[in-house]
């Protein structure tokens, strides 16, 4: 198969003029640097999710999973998805509930974010009054994505895909974090990547509501004031920088077996909290 693309933790295949496969791997990334040390089944539960989420939100909006099973190469199994091509749309629909991430010093300069203006006395954490559309661009490869404004998200697709974005991304943000919040997990924020089919529909497309893509907070440990603790990452970060002597610079040490096998509980706790399913269960 012809690798299409590939990003530090996944690779992108194509399978026929219509469709391709998306294969995320058990790396992981901190501090914005790959580390050398795989998290056995990360990349199966990223996609369990994916597919989990994408099933329970096509009522609400069209994706482009074809088959996490069918079509899929045995050594891939789990962790691949074969999707519907799509001619993707060059924006990162993010919708944000909460202040974080490159929202909080944004919003420390300017009282706003990507030019939507919220109220003063906001601190790192907080929940926001209303969840907000923060578009931003697709980084070359070690570059870092940048907030948008909405008018230039207008200038790139033109001003009716703009309000359309905007408002399909703010539904889909809406009704995974209403679901998230039923089982004790705040939905931060999140990314999603929209394409459209040859007849025009506007399809969600890439891995949806993972970890890589979303902050998940536990909600029982939810402090604002400061930055929160990640679902997922958290173990490796207090590692790599209360214990490792790591000067974050490229590269980085290899995990200790503890430190792997507690961030691999964390991504199937997250996703049997998030589904309520066995990750034992998967793939079907
Ligand atoms: C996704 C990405 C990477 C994995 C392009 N359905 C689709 N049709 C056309 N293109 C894409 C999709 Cl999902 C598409 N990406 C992001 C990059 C590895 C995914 F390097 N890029």
């Amino acid at each position: 198969m012809k690798l299409l693309a590939s990003g530090k933790v996944r690779e992108l295949y194509e399978v026929d003029a219509e469709h391709l496969l998306l294969v995320a791997s058990d790396r992981i990334s901190a501090y914005d640097v790959v580390l050398p040390t795989p998290i056995p089944d990360k990349g199966a539960v990223l996609t369990a999710l994916s597919v989990w989420w994408f099933e329970r939100l096509a009522a609400v909006q069209p994706h482009h999973l074809v088959s996490a099973s069918a079509g899929v190469p045995e050594e891939m199994r789990g962790r691949a998805l074969l999707v519907r091509r799509l001619s993707m749309l060059p924006v990162e629909c993010v919708a944000r509930g909460y202040l974080a991430g490159s929202a909080v010093a944004e919003y420390a300069e300017t009282a706003s974010v990507c030019g939507v203006r919220l109220p003063t006395g906001l601190r790192a954490g907080d929940r926001l009054p209303e969840p907000i559309f923060t578009p931003a661009t697709k980084a070359e490869a070690g570059a870092h994505d940048e907030n948008l404004s909405f008018d230039r998200v207008v200038a790139t697709v033109g001003g009716e895909l703009a309000e359309r974005l905007r408002e399909r991304t703010l539904a889909i943000y809406g009704e995974a974090a209403a679901v998230a919040d039923r089982k004790g997990i705040l939905l931060a924020d999140t990314k999603f990547e929209f394409g459209t089919r040859p007849d025009g529909v506007l399809v969600l497309g890439d891995e949806v509501l993972t970890p890589d893509s979303s902050r998940f907070w536990p909600a029982d440990q939810w402090r604002p004031g400061g930055a929160q603790p990640s679902y997922d990452k958290q173990f490796v970060r207090d590692w790599l920088t209360d214990e490792s002597g790591w000067d974050r610079r490229p590269p980085a040490p290899d995990l200790p077996d503890e430190v792997v096998t507690a961030t691999r509980e964390r991504y199937v706790r997250a996703y049997e909290q998030l589904t309520g399913l066995s990750f034992t269960s998967w793939p079907p």
